[in-house]
């Protein structure tokens, strides 16, 4: 059941050694290859041969999304072209997209890393898996693709969209391990209920949901909608794609970073001073094993918190916290930092309240204000008004004790907020229209 279980279990010590030896070849390999980076290190004043233990890396420059950017598309490659057999990129809200590169080698790695997560998840080759990432230039289809494939179990190559087909075939085909975004699994939780199938028609037994933020209520609300567990996966492109950590079935508490081959640190985003571990900060990532485009101290911009604790399922591997927003997703109300994966852990826990909901931004004067568009279930939607003014006041009143702002509260009827098939929109910013 668990993949690799010698590298998943190694004591500390092990594992330490080999990530040193991975780090100090990454560098030499990066100085002598990468021009941009080789630049970078000089003027940090620091040389391959510096790097003696793990704790050296804070001598090494972070690498930043305007690197890739400014090296667009190829130019931190490692390898020459002819050795690239793939790349993907990731759309970005602004400007250029991000390019990155595999080589043969890195397409296996990545194979083995996305199968080690499966197997976290309790998915073996008996299973019949649904994938409904997104196909194409986003990492999510390809990336789980061939992880379900090394794994040795059946994949349903279906991408996102048509969701009433989706729900057939997963019927049809008796699929056992579903994986989608959260978002997208909501959907298809509709389609099932809309095409008068039941959950115990189909045969789903877990859920592997991410590439998006997601709370602990929306976790609870997928599997209570779809009758599974549902687990979280977490991965960008830069770094591979999915499959660079992965919450076991066992525990369904923290994700396990698969640092044989992705050495995390938490820094602090303002100070960028790393801090230690059970703190809270910004993630970054050093990339031990890939071939084509190796990153060294990635700055993720997503926050998160690593737990050097034990884990109940063996691995020894160290888990990070739920990511609970980007350090750019932060909307800043009235001087209090809110995230919009609060909100949302806010409005699941509250009875009448569906899981689709937006928020907006916008500004009075100098004063940002939060607006909350909430869909509301048809019977409270049908109900007097004097109910639908108890449950605004109420979303009102749990987000300002848990999070400190005011916001409004729309109630909107049921599916009127936008679906996605892929990563939802929560945010929309009016202030910057
Ligand atoms: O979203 C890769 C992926 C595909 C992960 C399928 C999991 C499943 P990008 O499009 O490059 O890659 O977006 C990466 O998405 O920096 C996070 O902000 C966010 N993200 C990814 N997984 C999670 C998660 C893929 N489990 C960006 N929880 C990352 C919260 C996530 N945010």
């Amino acid at each position: 059941m668990m993949w690799i279980e010698e590298i998943e279990t190694l004591p500390r010590s092990g594992l330490e050694s080999i990530q040193l030896k991975r780090l100090q070849a990454l560098v030499h390999r990066m100085y002598a290859k990468v021009e941009p980076y080789r630049v970078k290190m000089e003027a940090a004043g620091v040389k391959p041969d510096d790097i003696r233990s793990l704790a050296d890396l804070r001598y090494l420059p972070y690498t930043t999304k305007d690197d890739l950017r400014d090296n667009y598309p190829f130019g931190l490659f490692a390898t020459p072209m002819e050795e690239v057999i793939r790349v993907h990129a990731s759309s970005g809200t602004t400007g250029k997209p991000t390019v990155v590169g595999y080589t043969q080698a890195d397409i296996n790695l990545w194979s083995s890393v996305m199968a080690r997560c499966l197997a976290m998840a309790g998915v073996t080759k008996d299973d019949m898996v649904h994938n409904a990432y997104g196909y194409g230039l986003f990492t999510g289809g390809l990336g789980v693709h061939y992880g379900i494939e090394a794994l040795g179990a059946t994949v349903v190559p279906v991408s996102g969209g048509n969701s009433r087909r989706q729900v057939l075939l997963m019927r049809d085909f008796g699929s056992t391990v579903l994986l989608s975004t959260p978002s997208y699994a909501l959907n298809l939780a509709d389609a099932v209920a809309d095409a008068g199938v039941s959950t115990e028609e189909l045969k789903l037994r877990v859920g592997i949901h991410g590439a998006e933020p997601w709370s602990e209520n929306m976790r609870e609300e997928v599997e209570r909608k779809l009758g599974f567990k549902a687990v979280d996966i977490y991965g960008l492109s830069e770094i591979i794609g999915p499959g660079v950590a992965m919450e076991c079935l066992r525990a369904q508490d923290g994700l396990h970073i698969l640092e044989d081959n992705f050495l995390p640190e938490i820094i602090d985003p303002e100070t960028l001073e790393p801090l230690s571990h059970g703190m809270s900060g910004e993630l970054v990532f050093t990339t031990l094993t890939k071939e084509a485009f190796p990153l060294i101290r990635y700055r993720t911009k997503d926050i998160s918190r690593l737990i050097p604790e034990p884990c109940i399922c063996g691995r020894t591997l160290i888990r990070m916290e739920k990511i609970m927003g980007r350090t750019d997703d932060m909307l800043i109300i009235r001087g209090v930092n809110v995230f919009p994966s609060q909100v949302e852990h806010v409005l699941m826990g509250i009875d009448g309240v569906e899981p689709h909901y937006q928020i907006e931004v916008t500004r009075d004067g100098s004063l940002d204000v939060m607006s909350v568009l909430v869909e509301v279930s048809e019977n409270i939607f049908s109900d007097e008004i004097k109910g639908l003014e108890k449950l605004t006041r109420r979303i009102q009143v749990e987000i300002k004790d848990l999070l400190g702002v005011t916001c409004k509260v729309k109630l909107v009827e049921p599916r009127s907020i936008q679906r996605s098939e892929g990563k939802a929109q929560r945010v929309i910013d009016r202030r910057k229209l």
